[in-house]
């Protein structure tokens, strides 16, 4: 018998949520369950999309708002063989932002639409399960400040937050609503139990295709 694939789950949240540490904490308690996992993490800087992308965030060069955005995705579909290769081995991959992140943060620009913002990554692999770190504006303040790279700034945080609020009402996609305002061990114990149910449950069926 083919071995079960494994399950996509991903990670999004505003800045200060602790999106990285729980990826990496749930990838952690995966293994030591003996189930294969991996993270990822979007952007990914290491490739050479990635590394314009990179460039752009920390404010080396400019690039226009739309094309910066299909680089974005561009970034997410150079990695699509390699996640469909992991998903067939078995492998769960914990992904760090996502398409989500994607449509969040360029539709909180002026002049930009859900809509168009959506249609480039249509089609990718779909997550089974994608958990938003919910953290209000106040106790993300309280978390320090936010760095120097672009977006980091209070006000179009804000505008994201609203975005992604827009994104979790549709019901085509396994959203869960995650408390991140917890300490760090509560709130790895609600991922985990999530992932363990959506790892079940994607074993046993296709893997879909976003927003399609
Ligand atoms: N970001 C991330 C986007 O604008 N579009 C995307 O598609 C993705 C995946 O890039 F400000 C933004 C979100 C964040 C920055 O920061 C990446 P981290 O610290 O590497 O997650």
């Amino acid at each position: 018998m083919a071995c079960k694939r494994g399950a996509l789950i991903v990670l999004e949240g505003v800045d200060k949520a602790g999106k990285t540490t729980q990826c990496k904490r749930l990838v952690d308690a995966l293994l030591a369950g003996g189930r294969p996992a991996e993270i990822m993490r979007f952007p990914d800087r290491t490739t050479t999309i990635g590394k314009m992308i990179s460039a752009y965030l920390e404010r080396k060069s400019d690039l226009e708002d739309h094309a910066v955005h299909l680089l974005f995705s561009a970034n997410r579909w150079e990695l699509v063989p390699l996640m469909k290769e992991k998903l067939e081995q078995g492998i769960t991959l914990v992904v760090d932002r996502y398409a989500f992140s994607g449509v969040a943060f360029t539709s909180a620009k002026p002049g930009f639409c859900l809509d168009w913002c959506m249609k480039p990554d249509v089609g990718l692999p779909k997550p089974d399960l994608v958990m938003f770190l919910q953290l209000s504006p106040a106790d993300a303040a309280l978390r320090g400040q936010f760095g120097d790279e672009r977006y980091e700034t209070k006000v179009f945080q804000k505008a994201v937050q609203q975005k992604f609020e827009h994104l979790m009402m549709d019901r085509s996609v396994n959203w869960q609503v995650i408390d991140a305002s917890q300490n760090i061990e509560d709130v790895h114990n609600n991922i985990t139990t999530h992932s363990l149910n959506a790892i079940n449950v994607a074993q046993n069926r296709p893997l879909g295709e976003l927003w399609k």
